[in-house]
């Protein structure tokens, strides 16, 4: 490595000492000299004539001052420092690039045969020496000069306000936006695309031409894209009063993306995963990611652009707020109890496993050393969480009051976390002093909670423990502000009044203190209580609840979430209690009972189909490896799989009446319709495991009029490794091999094949025609589901799986260190397996560390795991 890469401090911001208002971008596109030419005007802050401007990878061709050829400046590495300038004053900066090149997909970059940008978090300082930081607002307009054939549209963010031709078969198209933007939301796209066009008039009136551009051939699946956009335009007005104000809303997709999407302003960018879908070619799981990401992106323009940053340790500003709200927008156009369930299910699985890690980090982080690495579940899931237990503890109309006092303070500004909460305490009354700890505070509270019943007295009496483990980035923890939703049941399934000091209260209480007692008055019977109802706040729950009393509460509760939670702390313990018997050479047992609840569950006739299909889904290995300090990956595994076996045979003839019930005949994507699908395939997917596993799969994948079904039969082979899954792999790979957007399905399930062989087949795989480690996608399914969704195969004893994992990482280092640094992330958890297997992660992150070009992504992971 050249240089120790450097942390920045959240408490050493400074303002900048210069602002830009304006920026004049030329771009004279070529795919390995792309000309960059930016006119800023300047205005000096701070009592200082030196600026330094951030730029990486970039040859400087001219500096000019006011019209004047700039001499006084030094280029070092990541900066241009400009020194004894006026007060204000026109820099002309004129800069080469080399988009063919970048195969990092930072910057300006080539995708298939198009250009496109990725400028969050600092990506533009690879187009230009510029102040790359969110706090600097101008205004731009960018001009956009290339071939004509081989790219007839030429975007920017904005509106188009004029173009031309020009000699050579070239042209230009300019751009004006009038919102003043950072850097980090300016994009540009060149290509040759087919385009879906529609349109939207806003409640005031406005007209909002919509434009997707997709690859040649694909326009067949936008049009849920775009159903997708209207959707989010209508509900943010609907639910937030929130309009949009360009008269132009374009999404592109690209084959070529890091991440999912990106929000730039009025042209976003996307991972054509999260455009492209029809019925042939997507699973509903994909349309439902769709529009999810559309909305998120769309609610980006509030949250986010029109109120952006003021520097990136408040990341959770936009991107807490803005998946609150996407969570939101999908529970109102769909279950609201199933959107609760995946989204929680994400929590208590890596992100409580990421709170346990040496990546551990509070909402707002305090130390940074490359910011793409802050893009975690931390930030974005958690960050949603905190901000729903605002919304838990101010209600829907108080929280809508606070949005409201949030945009008129701060519009077109960059704000802090900071200023949110003001805006919400401010507007609501509500005290969130205490609350704020959330924000600074990392790792996973434990909430314990005993309770007592007293006849005499009448009285039941809730006692909360709470109590936060050090993490590594952080020693001394301290109480929060928890709101925690609870209800009472009687034995006959009423709803006991919750009654305190003689007056009735509401179901959330104030957890504040490490230790609280809440007296309930006028309880007449020992009751069954619900805890942590929504999960309210994302804490970890402790009570001894009896089989019993989870029985009643998957019935009688009359919240699904809770009826939900229940059925999987009812597992839980099974998995807990079982992984101890085979850690003793017992077998696997689950009392009738269970099985009996379960049935229940699959008999019961006012459940939805799709909530059902929710709570017969076991936590995943992933899930049950957090609640280990030490995890024993193979009994783990061998329990859950011993209990999916014992299920599906005891509850075989349910789960085949279900199957066969369920059949549809023509797929639509109604919610209804997704639901039944998703409960009919758990059942296959459950039957897999039984006598009637092959023929089911086979017949289901021959007679698929849909992607969700084929799926559904390919990966129910797969897990099962039933006899048929050679053939249907085979099948669809011939059928998709040319599209690789339809073979990341393919690819994930040769990454999870729990085959002893694996690793020689995924090595055989990454041979195949529509494989890349140059696609982001690819990677991720192929790999990514390798290292993190097949555990067994993954930790095998040999270290196989880890040797590859160190050979891949090293590989991505070069080419792309974003994907690497997503990548890596299993292995920094080492701590987590035995001895052998630590000391065969820890050779392999030592030998990543002493690279010497390792980049700056990997550095502060390997080296934060390494030292922990
Ligand atoms: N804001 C982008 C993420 C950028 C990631 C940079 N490494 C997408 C989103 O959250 O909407
Ligand atoms: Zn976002």
């Amino acid at each position: 490595m050249a240089q120790t890469p450097q942390a920045k401090y959240r408490k050493d911001y400074q303002s900048p000492s210069h602002t830009i208002t304006d920026l004049d971008l030329t771009f004279d596109l070529f795919d390995n000299e792309t000309i960059v030419t930016a006119v800023s005007q300047v205005k000096q802050l701070k009592d200082s004539n030196t600026l330094q401007l951030d730029g990486e990878s970039l040859k400087l061709v001219s500096v000019t001052v006011n019209g004047e050829a700039w001499t006084q400046y030094q280029e070092t590495e990541g900066m241009l420092e400009l020194n004894n300038l006026p007060q204000e004053f026109e820099l002309v900066i004129v800069t080469e690039i080399d988009p063919e090149a970048n195969t990092a997909l930072e910057g300006l970059y080539k995708s298939g045969g198009a250009f496109c940008t990725q400028c969050e978090a600092e990506g533009f300082r690879r187009i230009t020496y510029y102040l790359d930081r969110p706090d600097v607002l101008a205004k731009y307009t960018t001009k956009v000069i290339a071939d004509k054939a081989a790219y007839p549209f030429l975007l920017s963010n904005g509106n188009r306000v004029a173009q031309g031709d020009l000699e050579g078969g070239r042209h230009w198209v300019q751009w004006q936006d009038p919102h003043p933007k950072p850097a980090y939301l300016f994009a540009l796209v060149a290509g040759d695309f087919d385009v879906l066009r529609d349109h939207y008039v806003t409640k005031s009136g406005r007209n909002v031409e919509l434009e997707i551009f997709v690859d040649k051939g694909n326009l067949d699946r936008a049009p849920h894209a775009m159903t997708s956009l209207i959707n989010s335009m209508k509900w943010d007005e609907e639910r937030f009063g929130l309009e949009y104000d360009l008269d132009i809303y374009m999404i592109v997709a690209v084959d070529f993306f890091n991440m999912g999407a990106m929000e730039n302003k009025g042209l976003n960018i996307f991972n054509s995963k999260f455009v492209l879908a029809n019925e042939q070619t997507a699973t509903d799981t994909d349309y439902l990611g769709i529009e999810a990401v559309i909305g998120h992106e769309y609610f980006h323009n509030w949250t986010g652009n029109r109120v952006t940053c003021r520097d990136w340790f408040q990341l959770s500003l936009k991107e807490g707020l803005t998946v609150f709200r996407d969570q939101e927008f999908s529970s109102d156009l769909g279950s609201r109890a199933v959107n609760r369930i995946n989204n929680v299910r994400i929590i208590r699985g890596p992100q409580f496993a990421e709170d346990a890690s040496p990546m551990s980090h509070p909402i707002r982080p305090e130390k940074v050393i490359e910011m793409n690495n802050f893009y975690t579940l931390t930030v974005y899931e958690k960050g949603s969480e905190v901000i729903r237990m605002m919304h838990t503890l101010l209600g829907e109309e108080g929280f809508q009051k606070g949005m409201k006092l949030y945009f008129e303070r701060h519009d077109g500004t960059a704000a802090t976390c900071e200023d949110f909460v003001a805006a919400m305490e401010d507007a609501s009354g509500v005290d969130l002093k205490q609350f704020r700890l959330w924000y600074s505070q990392s790792g996973t509270p434990t909430v314990k909670v005993s309770s007592e019943f007293n006849a005499d007295k009448q009285t039941y009496s809730l006692t909360v423990e709470q109590s936060t483990e050090p993490t590594h980035d952080q020693k001394d923890k301290q109480p929060l502000h928890i709101p925690f939703d609870v209800e009472l049941y009687a034995a006959n399934g009423d709803v006991i009044e919750l009654r305190c000091n003689g007056r009735a209260v509401g179901n959330v209480l104030d957890v504040t203190e490490a230790k609280q007692t809440f007296v309930f008055e006028n309880v007449a019977e020992q009751p069954i209580p619900s805890l942590l109802r929504e999960f309210s706040a994302p804490v970890v729950l402790e009570y001894n609840y009896s089989d019993e009393e989870l029985v009643f509460l998957m019935v009688h509760a009359r919240n699904e979430f809770a009826r939900w939670d229940a059925g999987q702390m009812l597992l839980a313990k099974y998995i807990r209690s079982n992984v101890t018997r085979v850690q003793s050479g017992q077998d696997v047992e689950l009392p009738a009972a269970v099985v009996d609840a379960f049935r229940g569950v699959l008999l019961s006739q006012d459940l939805e189909p799709a909530f059902i299909a929710e709570m017969l889904a076991l936590p995943s290995h992933n899930e049950v490896s957090g609640w280990y300090k030490q995890v024993d990956v193979d009994a783990v595994a061998n329990v859950l799989k011993a209990i999916k076996v014992q299920l599906a045979n005891e509850l075989i003839d349910e789960f085949s009446a279900i199957y066969h019930s369920l059949k549809q005949d023509a797929y639509t994507i109604e919610h209804a319709a997704i639901g039944q699908r998703s409960l009919r395939n758990t059942a296959l997917a459950y039957l897999a495991h039984t006598e009637l596993g092959n023929e089911l799969a086979e017949k289901q994948y021959a007679d698929a009029n849909n992607m969700t079904d084929t799926i559904a039969a390919m990966s129910a082979a797969n897990s099962a490794q039933l006899a048929c899954r050679e053939a249907l792999m085979a099948s669809y790979s011939e059928q998709w091999k040319h599209d690789g957007l339809v073979m990341d399905k393919w690819f994930a399930l040769q990454g999870t094949n729990p085959a002893e062989n694996v690793l020689q087949v995924i090595k055989a795989t990454m041979e195949h025609e529509a494989f890349s480690l140059k696609n982001p996608n690819r990677t991720r399914s192929l790999i990514g589901s390798f290292l993190n969704m097949n555990p067994v195969r993954f930790h095998a004893k040999s270290g196989e799986g880890y040797k590859f994992a160190g050979d891949i990482l090293r590989e991505l280092n070069s080419s792309n260190p974003q994907v690497a640094s997503r990548l890596i992330d299993p292995l920094l958890k080492f701590r987590k397996y035995d001895e052998e297997r630590q000391a065969l992660i820890k050779a392999e992150l030592e030998a990543l560390k002493s690279m010497d070009n390792l980049a700056k992504d990997l550095f502060e992971k390997v080296t934060k795991a390494l030292e922990a």
